[in-house]
């Protein structure tokens, strides 16, 4: 009853921002993402006789009760799935630096969920295992597949039609992905916290939720198409109202740095001088830039030149989930 996986982080170019079900984590809209390479979660699970309880081993440490509760409830959902009663212990290596802005949630639960389903002796489809890991954390449904994906939001109330599907694969279709790290403390509000405030106090939701599913039409066109223009546009516009709508929540979630607006400003110049980049933000301070192949160099160079900028990572699309054991 072992079992070891791998699997990428994600960036959302149309966002995943609410939930309509807090505790099967059901999204209110569809969203896109493209699977990283690089960035990655290994999680071996065992499930064993002699356990009273679950344990979860982070990089080498034990972790808190809170993040050990997390993984536990996870684990109840397998548990449930298999029949089986045995606690299990989880190894987890995050390979993502969290200062990046990148959701090692993503890959932390798209992991667990193949890891501990294939020890329980479960044998999963990739749409079992999304909605599987999406019961962790939303974002993490779209990382069990590489390339470009979509979050279908679902209708149904027991969610099984919320899961990720496969719009092309990484191999297709090569853009550059720069994570630009500015300087920022700690953010104060979660991810979580933030889109359950905005959906219970914005006025600016509904706006978002009128015209969301309009950007996944465009940007699964552009993917199709392999427009780079039309994507990055409609994932820079998607972000910006992301943003708005939690600027209008009670009491605001504001995220950027002043760092923020520097890369911002900084890529809308290079557009205007004819270098098409685009950017994206999560909920965080970090900027997300994309580029073209044959840009990667000089914006790369060029973001590294701004006084804010304290480091920049480069990645491209990569795989999804791969099992190591
Ligand atoms: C996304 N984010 O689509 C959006 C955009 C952040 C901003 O998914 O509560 O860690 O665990 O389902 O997946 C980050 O939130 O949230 C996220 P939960 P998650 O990538």
């Amino acid at each position: 009853m072992k079992a070891k996986a791998k699997a990428n982080t994600n960036i959302a170019l149309i966002k995943y921002w609410g939930k309509r079900d807090n505790e099967l984590i059901l999204p209110m809209n569809s969203s896109i993402s493209i699977t990283l390479d690089g960035f990655y979660t290994i999680t071996s699970v065992e499930f064993k006789e002699d356990l009273k309880n679950d344990i979860f081993i982070l990089n080498n440490k034990e972790t808190e009760d809170k993040e050990q509760k997390k993984i536990s409830r996870f684990l109840d959902v397998v548990r449930g799935l298999s029949g089986t009663k045995l606690y299990a212990e989880v190894n987890s290596e995050n390979k993502v630096p969290t200062a990046a802005g990148f959701a090692s949630s993503a890959s932390g639960f798209a992991a667990l969920a193949c890891a501990s389903s294939k020890a329980a002796g479960l044998n999963l489809s990739e749409r079992e295992l999304s909605m599987l890991a999406r019961r962790g954390s939303g974002s993490a449904c779209r990382s069990i597949f590489g390339g470009y994906v979509k979050w279908e939001k679902g209708e149904k109330l027991e969610g099984t039609d919320s899961h990720g599907v496969r719009l092309l694969s990484e191999k297709d279709w090569d853009i550059s992905i720069l994570s630009v790290m500015v300087a920022s403390g700690k953010k104060k509000v979660s991810s979580r916290e933030g889109m359950k405030r905005t959906v219970e106090t914005s006025p600016f939701y509904s706006g978002w939720l009128d015209t969301v599913e309009k950007d996944i039409k465009i940007a699964e066109e552009a993917i199709r198409l392999k427009d780079f223009y039309s994507l990055g546009n409609i994932a820079e516009e998607n972000a910006l109202k992301m943003h708005a709508t939690m600027l209008g929540a009670k009491p605001p979630v504001l995220y950027w740095e002043n760092g923020t607006l520097e890369v911002m400003r900084h890529i809308q110049n290079l557009r205007e001088s004819g270098i098409p980049a685009f950017f994206t933000i999560d909920a965080g301070a970090n900027v997300k830039v994309l580029c073209l192949k044959e840009n990667e160099n000089m914006v790369y160079e060029s973001l590294l030149k701004l006084s804010s900028v304290m480091k920049v990572l480069v990645c491209h699309p990569g795989s999804g989930v791969t099992y190591l054991e």
